[in-house]
């Protein structure tokens, strides 16, 4: 066994007792409560799920197993001369909550190398896919295809025990994690570099060997680190996460899971927002014709965007009230390393501009910026100017996260996810029965939503 999968196995000894306790001594204790507005607006808030790989604070943003962002991004090993730190020592770090020491993230580095190598009929598949397919229908295809390479679909099929199911599905997580860089590198080259692909370099450690792989230079290597790293985890209720949580409740494997989360990340409001961004930005920039607007010409593009029924892409968030710490960790990169970049400026503008904004227009309940309003500017500053492509790389980041959470989801037995619905029949006599109850009283605070 790795070392990393026994101390993994250790932590699963510790923790399995905790669940057990909570659910039979204290199964009925309320958690909180639902109100129509929740049941109908999409479950906002609604406490259901666990995890406790990440935690998502409204005011902080999100903290990786208690650590803040600037705190991981700290005390994660790093490698020689590098800025950014291992992301295979960020997935020790969600799987094991400890920081893991430089001869476990080495350890880790060389699992995940010998790990790396495509079936062939990878290749043939994102090879079979018609031109113009968007490469997250092309990722999410090709993950779905080494479904027959699952450990986990084949102990299940021989009987394993539901205590073990954890060991297999870790091993399907390695396994899938280690290939994601040269899948969504192979499909890069395919859509838009004739299919020339570069060869994977196994001195490399992950961060570093898909920007080999992309054919891009330092310090791009410490973008991809940082990429991978920021958008791994952002805690369960996100479409992504919430949506490989449910579908391996039915027992359905890593290969199946993460190509359902895919899906979900090629939303517009979701993953999707980091494209729509540049997309945005890139019209204003030919409408300025390559000049920094001035704060009043910004205020005008926002605006005509608003009036025109659109969101601001990048600004708002579901959870969070504050401004992203992943933004502000992309910022600063920027600021270090590409100040002089025109779009990067642009967000500059876009920062003091667009709160206000959404502030006076009222309804967004967080006017400021989250994750995708930086992270297709440095892509696009580094050479990657097709914008369908961004995606797939949050799809890399986010999937660590997913897979820590679905181990973790096997080892504390969490069942098969099936909450109950109404009719809408049923909410209107509840909301007769509560407004008899409680008079006008029982609508008052629906404008806050
Ligand atoms: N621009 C304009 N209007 C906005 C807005 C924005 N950036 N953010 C929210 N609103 C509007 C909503 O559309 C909603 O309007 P309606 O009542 O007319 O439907 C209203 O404000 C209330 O929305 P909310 O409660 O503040 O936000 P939601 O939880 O409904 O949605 C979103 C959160 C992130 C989807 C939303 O803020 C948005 O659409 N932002 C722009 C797209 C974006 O940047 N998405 C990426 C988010 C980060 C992420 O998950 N990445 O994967």
């Amino acid at each position: 066994m790795s070392s990393l999968k026994e101390k993994l196995y250790q932590k699963i000894e510790e923790h399995r007792p905790r669940t057990k306790k909570l659910l039979t001594d204290y199964c009925d204790v309320v958690v909180g409560e639902v109100t129509i507005g929740q049941a109908i607006g999409g479950m906002r808030g609604v406490k259901s799920l666990v995890t406790d790989i990440s935690y998502l604070d409204p005011q902080e943003g999100i903290r990786y197993r208690g650590y803040t962002l600037p705190e991981v991004f700290e005390k994660l090993p790093k490698p020689p001369g590098a800025e950014m730190p291992y992301v295979e020592g960020l997935f020790s770090l969600l799987l094991t909550g400890e920081i893991p020491t430089d001869n476990e993230v080495a350890d880790l580095a060389d699992e995940f190398r010998k790990r790396r190598i495509l079936p062939r009929y990878v290749y043939e598949v994102i090879d079979a896919f018609p031109s113009f397919s968007s490469p997250m229908a092309i990722f999410s295809a090709a993950i779905l295809t080494m479904q027959r390479e699952s450990f986990f679909a084949k102990k299940y099929q021989a009987g394993i025990s539901k205590m073990d199911y954890w060991d297999p599905t870790y091993e399907d997580s390695l396994n899938l994690l280690a290939k994601l860089p040269e899948v969504a590198s192979y499909i890069y080259a395919k859509l838009y570099r004739d299919g020339k692909r570069i060869q994977s370099n196994p001195n490399l450690d992950m961060g570093a060997n898909f920007a080999h792989m992309m054919g891009i230079p330092p310090p791009y290597d410490d973008v991809s680190r940082l990429n991978f790293i920021i958008h791994a985890d952002h805690e369960s209720g996100n479409v992504s996460a919430h949506t490989g949580h449910l579908v391996a409740s039915s027992l359905s494997d890593i290969y199946l899971s993460i190509s359902a989360m895919i899906n979900g990340l090629a939303g517009p409001l979701h993953g999707l927002a980091n494209q729509e961004v540049l997309r945005w930005m890139q019209d204003l920039a030919e409408k300025m014709d390559g000049q920094i607007p001035s704060e009043d010409q910004m205020k005008k593009f926002v605006w005509d965007t608003l009036n025109s029924g659109q969101v601001i892409p990048g600004f708002g968030h579901a959870v969070l009230r504050k401004t992203d710490p992943r933004y502000t960790l992309q910022r600063e990169f920027c600021q270090t390393h590409m100040k002089d970049d025109l779009l990067f400026q642009y967000t500059d503008v876009l920062y003091k501009v667009v709160p206000p904004i959404l502030l006076e227009q009222g309804k967004a309940k967080n006017p400021w910026p989250n994750v995708d309003a930086q992270s297709g500017i440095i892509h696009w500053h580094y050479g990657i100017t097709e914008y369908e492509f961004y995606t797939v790389l949050f799809g890399i980041g986010r999937s660590i996260g997913i897979t820590a959470n679905l181990i973790w989801d096997r080892a504390l037995g969490y069942p098969l996810e099936r909450p109950k619905s109404v009719t809408t029949e049923m909410l209107e006599k509840m909301a007769i029965a509560a407004t008899a109850d409680k008079g006008k009283n029982a609508s008052k605070n629906c404008k806050d939503g």
